[in-house]
């Protein structure tokens, strides 16, 4: 009964998420009208940057703009925050694993918002282990505790016995997913971010999850906290860069499949465009972002920007082949328009002039990029590549 619903609710979701696709979309790359991006390596005030200090220099003022047009602002600053182990069992996953599921709960204003984490640490480690983070957007079962659910989403097992720990918290913790509900969370806290038209909506309220579980693990004896891998999928996706440029602590990003607004170029118009997105969701981006329906062209910023607010850390970002609507092509050049900058680092653009054939992942860079065969998803095919990265890049 329970896997009925389930099935119902996806294709209930599936369907409504079809009807918001306007007849206009365009999925011809020969339809993609000339379009100039700004340029990464000049500042806010147009001069150019050189090198890495004059980039560090720069970065807050590239930062600002995400905020001010699109994500809203991050608030930095809270009264208190606790961390309960709510449960404990060493003897997870017939042994191989801890389970702890820890309640995190941030205070405010006379308010607090609780963030519940489910961690698994694999029990065969000397010493602290690098952990996987997932901003669940999708249902619940894909983070069982018991482990009696088990999905491709959150294949915790895998993970596990890669050696490393696995994490997830659901999205709606921190904002429901819904434009009548999002505020019923992490925005209790900042009620002055609510009136803003800078401030903080649904996604940003996400990645500022993210960090507080951030902030857990560094007072975990058992997660190595500087190698904490952030993951996330298509809402999620655009929310798990959004964290990984704000908070430099995220040692490597992950974004499977989160096109517009996510690591899609905008100004490509191919698949799902501002305008759309706005519509369907207005409670994910600031008020401002509402003013660049269909004027891709005057956004100060565009997305291989934010992806290079994550340099120099390593980035890997994926498609599904089916998933026009999320624009694999647009992604891998914003992923091709960000490596300039870690150039400034002496990081090499290890990237194809095109992009890969499919199933063909991209994984000796810190600019990682592959175009799975299949349909908007997260899949074990997806985390297994998630894992080689990580593996290359902490040299396990
Ligand atoms: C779609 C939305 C996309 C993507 C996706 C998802 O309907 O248009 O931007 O975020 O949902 O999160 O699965």
């Amino acid at each position: 009964m329970k896997r009925f619903l389930i099935a119902m609710a996806c294709i209930a979701c599936m369907i409504a998420a079809k009807a918001q696709r306007p007849d206009n979309t365009n999925y011809t790359e020969s339809k993609v009208l000339p379009y100039s991006l700004p340029d990464v390596l000049k500042t806010t005030k147009q001069t150019s940057i050189r090198n890495k200090a004059d980039w560090e220099l720069n970065r807050p003022e590239l930062l600002r703009l995400f905020e001010d047009n699109i994500y809203g602002q991050m608030p930095k600053r809270f009264d208190d925050i606790k961390f309960s182990l709510i449960k404990e069992d060493k003897s997870a996953m017939q042994g191989r694993a801890t389970l702890k599921q820890v309640e995190v709960e941030v205070f405010n204003q006379q308010k607090s918002v609780k963030i519940n984490l489910v961690l698994f640490v694999p029990n065969n480690r000397k010493q602290a282990v690098p952990a996987f983070l997932l901003i669940n957007n999708r249902g619940k079962e894909n983070m069982d505790p018991t482990r009696k659910e088990k999905t491709g989403f959150w294949p915790a097992e895998l993970v596990i016995d890669s050696g490393y720990a696995v994490a997830a918290f659901h999205v709606s913790d921190a904002a429901p997913d819904n434009k009548d509900t999002f505020m019923n969370g992490v925005l209790r806290l900042y009620p002055e971010q609510f009136e803003a038209a800078n401030g903080m909506r649904a996604i940003g309220a996400w990645a500022w999850a993210a960090s507080r579980i951030m902030d857990y693990f560094e007072t975990d004896a058992d997660i190595d906290a500087k190698r904490v891998t952030v993951v996330g999928h298509s809402r999620a996706g655009k929310a798990s860069l959004w964290a990984a440029a704000q908070d430099q602590r995220f040692a490597i990003c992950v974004s499977n499949c989160s096109g517009n607004t996510g690591a899609a170029l905008s100004r490509r118009n191919f698949g799902e465009s501002i305008t759309a997105i706005n519509t369907s969701f207005p409670h994910w981006f600031n008020t401002n972002y509402k003013q660049y329906n269909d004027r891709e062209q005057e956004l100060p910023v565009d997305q291989h920007m934010l992806l290079a607010l994550i340099a120099p850390r390593p980035l890997y970002v994926t498609n599904a082949s089916e998933d026009l609507w999320a624009d694999p092509t647009g992604t891998f050049l914003a992923l091709k328009h960000a490596a300039p900058v870690y150039g400034l680092y002496g990081i090499t653009n290890e990237l194809p002039a095109k992009p890969p054939k499919i199933n063909q992942p991209i994984l000796n860079t810190h600019l990682a990029y592959h175009n799975r065969e299949g349909i908007h998803d997260l899949t074990s095919y997806d985390w297994q590549h998630f894992i080689r990265l990580a593996d290359l890049r902490f040299k396990k």
